[in-house]
């Protein structure tokens, strides 16, 4: 354990404040997680699955009101309002305490407040992070026991040190409008009350990595990203490493697994994951950006994963796997989901535990699905077949390209290089999603998500965008190179142009010849945009005269983006860079 005299300070606070019956150390053992998923089963938490074929794999089924992030009740607790910014909620850090504490006094009573030590990163790591989440759920235990690395060895690498993350999180009553989850930036500090769902209790993950992490690399100089990392190998056994941000819902853990068509494939081409979610990055010695994936699993999003949408991903939820809120198969007590198949189990429990009605189900009316939509499964980065060798090692990947991208149907075109850095931090910036008829609300509204961090950027995101453009001058022609992709063009109808998926592989090809200055490009009001002879369409079922379709910049659909952006813009008062401001009168003079 430790004698780390911080630790041991807030735990007696913490104790105190909770009352617990018992406390158990979680050391990240075999033997004492095997234990924990035995009392896990007995308390009715997990429920376990057919052991022959989804070895060390369980079901967990959160309360019914508990399924998701909740963005509403999240806060960046900053000593100013300011500091946090305009997309942030914000509340004075001394009486969110008071509140939050006032919730969760006693809250441990007749439980085990579970003592989680845990590293961001692969343990002794230059770029890692340590935290420690206190819980009382047995659930988040065997989760963190997945995302992130929990060892005794933690307590080694923290020493005598301050600089490790505090999470406290307690169940309480699951009570939706007394749910909290808080962040303190200036203290290292995460608190979640009354919710048990994934991204709310699993404090590594979003709460620390990204959004107290932020702030960390604001202050620190180094960046957390909401990107997927991947290498990609080609034939000479090379491996460029690019890091994506895109909205959820647009397919980023897809993107980070990807297989390529075949024939690159028989070429040798090859996609090697090292992260689907969060980026972590620094300047190495040598100059150039050095990312690794904080997390050590998946948190993925059941509905729609397939042998054929990701097969890699599918893959990696076949041993010591936790699935929530998914469907149960009575027949041989395996899990199903949405688009997993199209053999609708007969002999079926729910999401929600009740016995489910194939004859009834209605792929339009979500309140039918067996599976949750947000459902999920924790699995081991380690049972991805196309893990990547360096995930495991401390020194991060150089990144040759950072990649940008959002669900548009019609104004990005497929795929369009930055003219510089600042170009691309604007780029970033002005980053929007459609709405898809997967959430709730309208379809097609563009919502507005820099660099995909809206939810996740712990302080002001003016200051953010000062931060990346900082980064910029720092790496200077050591800079990865910025692009933009969208993979959702459609037609007049409302069809995707773009096949998508391995064939994603035809632009990172690109993507990654214009880093190494080898492929084409014309220049036009918004970056470089390929010719269409730039895009390898080997073996695929279109034509030069589409590609150039979704390779177009139209004027007039940039014109209205460009009044979009100012708008946007206009939230982020005189903490919006000079630089963006600059880059905006650019884009319209271009398009004039
Ligand atoms: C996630 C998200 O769960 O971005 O990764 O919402
Ligand atoms: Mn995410």
């Amino acid at each position: 354990m430790t004698k780390n005299k911080t630790v041991l300070a807030w735990l007696d606070e913490m104790k105190a404040l909770l009352t617990p019956d018992n406390v158990v150390w979680v050391d990240g053992t075999d033997a004492q997680r095997d234990e924990l998923r035995r009392v896990a089963v007995e308390l009715g938490e997990l429920e376990e699955l057919n052991q022959e074929k989804l070895p060390g794999c369980y079901l967990h089924r959160t309360n019914p009101n508990d399924v998701a992030r909740v963005e509403d009740r999240t806060f960046i607790c900053t000593s100013t309002k300011e500091m946090a910014g305009p997309t942030n909620n914000w509340c004075d850090p001394k009486e969110m305490y008071e509140k939050l504490y006032n919730i969760a006094r006693g809250s441990y009573k007749g439980r085990t407040m579970y003592i989680i030590p845990y590293s961001m990163g692969p343990i002794g790591s230059p770029l890692a992070k340590i935290g420690v989440e206190i819980t009382d759920s047995v659930y988040v235990v065997l989760n963190m026991l997945i995302m992130t690395r929990v060892s005794n060895e933690v307590w080694d690498v923290l020493g005598d040190s301050n600089d490790w993350v505090r999470g406290l999180h307690s169940r309480c009553d699951v009570d939706p409008e007394k749910r909290y989850i808080c962040h303190f930036p200036e203290d290292n500090t995460i608190i979640s009350v009354n919710s048990g769902y994934g991204g709310n209790v699993l404090l590594g993950k979003k709460c620390f990595a990204l959004r107290i992490a932020s702030f960390q690399g604001w202050k620190e100089g180094w960046m957390a990203e909401h990107m997927l990392i991947l290498g990609l190998q080609n034939p000479k056994g090379e491996v460029h490493y690019i890091a994506a941000a895109f909205p959820s819902a647009c397919g980023k853990t897809n993107l980070a697994m990807l297989i390529p068509p075949e024939y690159l494939r028989k070429k040798g081409y090859k996609v090697w994951t090292v992260g689907d979610d969060i980026a972590w990055m620094r300047i190495g010695e040598d100059g150039r950006l050095y990312a690794i994936n904080p997390e050590n699993g998946f948190f993925g999003v059941a509905p729609g994963t397939n042998a054929h949408s990701n097969f890699n991903a599918l893959e990696s939820t076949k041993k010591n796997t936790i699935f929530t809120n998914v469907a149960l198969d009575l027949n041989d007590k395996t899990v199903w989901w949405e688009g997993l198949n199209k053999n609708l189990p007969e002999n079926a429990l729910d999401w929600k535990g009740n016995p489910w009605d194939p004859a009834k189900f209605n792929k339009a009316d979500k309140t039918t699905c067996a599976a949750h939509p947000n459902s999920r499964f924790t699995a081991p980065a380690e049972n991805c077949p196309c893990i990547s060798d360096e995930f495991n090692k401390g020194a991060g990947v150089p990144i040759s390209a950072i990649v940008f991208g959002g669900r548009r149907a019609k104004y990005a075109p497929l795929v369009y290089q930055s003219r510089d850095w600042e170009n691309g931090v604007f780029i970033g910036s002005a980053m929007a999603s459609e709405t898809t008829a997967a959430a709730a609300g309208a379809v097609g509204v563009v919502r507005r998500d820099p660099m995909a961090m809206l939810p996740f950027c712990g302080y002001h995101m003016g200051d953010y965008f000062r931060h990346w453009l900082e980064m910029g001058k720092k790496l200077g022609d050591k800079a990865p190179k910025i692009f933009n992709v969208n993979w959702f063009r459609t037609d007049d109808e409302g069809n995707f142009i773009w096949p998508g998926f391995g064939d994603n592989m035809r632009v990172l090809n690109w993507i990654i010849d214009r880093c190494e200055g080898k492929a084409t490009a014309s220049e036009t009001a918004i970056g470089y945009v390929p010719q269409p002879e730039d895009i390898d369409l080997t073996d695929l079922d279109m034509d030069l005269d589409t590609l150039k379709d979704i390779l177009t910049v139209d004027k007039a659909v940039w014109e209205k983006e460009a009044a979009e952006i100012e708008e946007h813009y206009k939230k982020f008062g005189d903490r919006l860079p000079q630089e963006l401001r600059d880059q905006l009168a650019t884009l319209k003079a271009n398009l004039k």
